[in-house]
């Protein structure tokens, strides 16, 4: 296909008299087309990856890379006096994820098509996503981020069906993103929509709208708020509908290919993806028992059609509808959840492992879970805390059920597009074959001792670190400086996360400055997160950050030294520009909390040095790169679940005890914060901190402190460094998503 007849077609002009935006149009069709061209059904059995949340990003650079025509497509352009990195400017981001969990179902499609393998993603069209977010006096506001244009990566399919809710019924429409495969087939994400959304029943300003209108506003919004019945509610529809929809598609592809559906098990295998989707299992059940299989034999046939990712262990992540709601939303599912309940408490005295609780609340995991044939958890310490305490029950009763998959991330988006210059350092020194088997990096290894090797790693990061500076400053007006240390924390705004240790560092190095101790080489501290919109306490921690980014970087005395950066609406295309300029990586979590984290694989192939706890991944990064290339801190995992089991734990014991301590979280409410930030936000952080921290801030903050020195002294032997650096990047190949797909299907989907 021919880019220069496109352009003809559409706009009846040569490029190089097109606009940004009008090019990245012809981009599109062009892509599409190719993509197109690459789609072939294979094989009798078909994946099925269901998931809320597909966090994919922006497609036009990854799609021609992956299609083979990256360089050729920038070459043109640059004969003709256009840049392609700003025509990628000119396209929106997708908004259809959260958080990890939503990036790592976008890297698992890039895998599955980059491997051949015959699997689809199925998830919702959110048509103003999560939400976009904006900073007002040094508070979050969340207005909606539309991301569709008139033409955009969806493709409208005929494919309709009929979705019945408790008293109505709302047609849904499937909608289809080409996923590309690196040198590799096409794969589809399916999004259903509904016909009758309404976008015009919320304003440009704020993300409040009519929860109760379910025709008109089902798929506004990923995860509409649920502090509220009628916003719980939603999410139960758009599970339902998400599910029921798959599950006809799922029938009807599997029946087409061959199946009688007593065999379905042979023809389709489904991947649920957190307990957002697990009402397609009773869906399933139901679907099969109205074309004509007795209940028995439909629930063995869906139990061995299922599989099930755990991607937490937190508690409140865990969902649990009331009985009433779902009697109320999807009454054609209730009678069989009862049997499904009933089974288990047959069967088992234990009260824990039912399904339906005391409180008559169903539990989704334990549905998923009894009703699967596969648990898996995300990381090699994950899985563990799930068979030995999360869910130690559910293991006595099916320890073939558990495994382990540890997470990984597309090297085709985390390198060779977002740090090209990286990528061809690499392939000048071991080859290009780490493209393809992302082991090869192995071969790094023996440049460890190579001066001049190191040198030009140092290059690379100093450029990409301008780069950065340079895309601040024109995106969000925000100056810093390149040739600090740039210390990095970008993910979801949660306590067990703990920016708030990082902010608490910030001030402890405010204090030292302002009495003269003064940093080798000035710090950069760089944020980036969203904060549920609910969720208050996250939303306190990002007023402080704010306001601490007022104050520091508008002191004269300090701000050369140290500066506080929170950039606006974190989101993938920043991850692409940050990841690339990290010096230091924080994966600060409270041990045992993080299933895994993905960011820190990402990191640590651009060449970050992670300074994290002994939680999820970092667990197995520490393992690869040894103590000397990762700065690791805080209790273990088997310390914290005992503080808890214990509730030994008490804050104030750490504020009182310690000087610096009660200085820099007494500073959350001082004279000087409170004149810039608001009083109610802070101190209820503060009080929070000092009277509950229920994610034991305090307890690690001495070490993090003392880990956080040793890595900025040691930053300063550059030689050292940037050998810490390419140990990094060398030991990385293990976190390909290749790798972990194809474990998926070695030991799950057996495709
Ligand atoms: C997230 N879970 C975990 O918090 C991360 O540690 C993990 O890397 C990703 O999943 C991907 O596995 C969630 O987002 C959720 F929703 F489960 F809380």
């Amino acid at each position: 296909m021919d880019l220069q007849e496109i352009v003809k077609n559409r706009c009846n002009k040569e490029i190089k008299d097109c606009s940004n935006k009008e090019l990245y149009f012809a981009l599109l069709e062009m892509t599409k087309g190719l993509a197109k061209a690459k789609e072939s059904e294979q094989g009798k059995k078909k994946l099925y990856y269901i998931s809320a949340e597909f966090l994919i990003g922006k497609l036009l650079s990854n799609n021609l890379i992956n299609l083979g025509i990256y360089d050729d497509v920038k070459t043109l352009l640059a004969e003709n006096g256009k840049n392609l990195s700003e025509i990628e400017e000119a396209e929106p981001e997708p908004s259809l994820g959260n958080g990890g969990l939503g990036r790592l179902a976008a890297c698992f499609l890039d895998s599955i098509a980059t491997l051949g393998l015959h699997g689809d993603g199925v998830g919702l069209n959110y048509h103003y996503g999560l939400f976009k977010q904006v900073f007002v006096n040094n508070l979050q506001h969340e207005t909606p981020n539309p991301w569709m244009e008139k033409e955009s990566w969806l493709t409208k399919t005929d494919v309709v069906y009929p979705i019945s809710f408790g008293g109505f019924t709302l047609n849904s429409r499937m909608y289809d993103i080409d996923v590309t495969g690196y040198d590799n087939r096409t794969t589809k994400l399916h999004l259903f929509d509904v016909e009758t959304v309404d976008e015009s029943i919320v304003s440009n300003d704020n993300i409040s709208f009519d929860k109760e209108d379910i025709a008109k506003n089902l798929t506004l919004f990923l995860y509409p708020d649920d502090s509220d019945e009628k916003g719980r509610m939603l999410r139960v529809y758009q599970q339902y509908f998400m599910v029921s929809s798959g599950a006809r598609l799922i029938l009807d592809e599997a029946v087409k290919r061959g199946s009688n559906l007593h065999d379905l098990f042979d023809y389709a295998v489904i991947q649920i993806n957190d307990t957002h989707p697990t009402m397609v299992i009773p869906e399933l059940i139901r679907l099969l028992m109205e074309r004509g299989i007795l209940i028995d034999e439909a629930i063995e046939i869906v139990t061995k059609t299922c599989a099930y990712t755990n991607h937490t262990i937190l508690a409140e992540a865990l969902e649990k509808w009331p009985v009433y709601y779902l009697e109320k939303a999807v009454p054609q599912l209730m009678p069989i959840i009862y049997e499904l309940n009933s089974r288990v408490m047959n069967k088992y005295k234990d009260k824990s492992v039912y399904i339906i609780d005391d409180e008559k609340r169903v539990h989704m995991a334990h549905i998923d879970i009894h009703y699967g044939f596969s648990v898996n958890g995300v990381a090699y310490l994950h899985t563990e805390i799930l068979k030995n305490a999360e869910l130690h029950n559910f293991y006595q009763i099916y320890p073939e059920k558990f495994n382990n998959k540890t997470n990984g991330i597309t090297f085709r988006r985390w390198l060779l597009h977002c740090n090209p210059e990286l990528a061809a350092l690499i392939e000048e020194l071991i080859g290009a074959g780490f493209k393809k088997d992302a082991m090869e990096l192995e071969k790094l290894a023996s440049y460890t001792k190579d001066e001049a090797v190191l040198n030009r790693l140092l290059g690379v990061k100093a450029d990409c670190k301008l780069e950065l500076k340079n895309y601040l400053k024109r995106t969000q007006g925000i100056d810093i400086d390149e040739n600090s240390i740039f210390d990095i924390q970008i993910k979801r705004l949660h306590e067990y996360k703990r920016q708030q240790m990082n902010a608490l560092y910030v001030i402890m190095k405010y204090f030292e400055i302002k009495e003269g101790k003064k940093p080798q080489t000035p710090i950069t501290v760089l944020f980036g997160a969203k904060a549920a919109p609910a969720y208050i306490i996250a939303k306190d921690i990002i007023h402080l950050i704010l306001c601490l980014q007022q104050l520091i970087n508008n002191d004269p005395e300090v701000s050369p030294y140290l500066k506080v950066v929170m950039v606006e609406n974190y989101n993938v295309t920043l991850a692409e520009k940050l990841i690339p300029a990290a010096d230091i990586h924080e994966q600060i979590s409270l041990a045992s909390k993080e299933a895994s984290g993905t960011s820190n694989m990402k990191f640590m192939l651009n060449g970050a040095v992670a300074l994290g706890t002994m939680d999820g991944a970092n667990v197995e990064i520490a393992d690869l790169v040894g103590k000397e290339n990762i700065y690791i801190f805080g209790e273990s995992s088997d310390q914290i679940i005992e503080h808890y089991a214990k509730a030994d734990y008490v804050s104030k014991k750490f504020y009182e005890e310690d000087e610096t301590i009660k200085r820099a979280v007494d500073f959350i409410v001082s004279d000087e914060l409170l004149a810039i930030g608001q009083r109610e936000n802070l101190e209820r952080l503060y009080n929070e901190l000092l009277n509950k921290d229920w994610f034991m801030t305090l307890l690690d903050l001495k070490s993090y402190k003392a880990e956080k020195e040793q890595a900025l002294k040691d930053y300063e032997d550059r030689k050292a460094w940037a050998e810490k650096m390419l140990v990094n990047i060398s030991k990385a190949g293990f976190f390909s998503s290749d790798r972990t797909i194809a474990q998926y299907n070695e030991d799950i989907w057996k495709l």
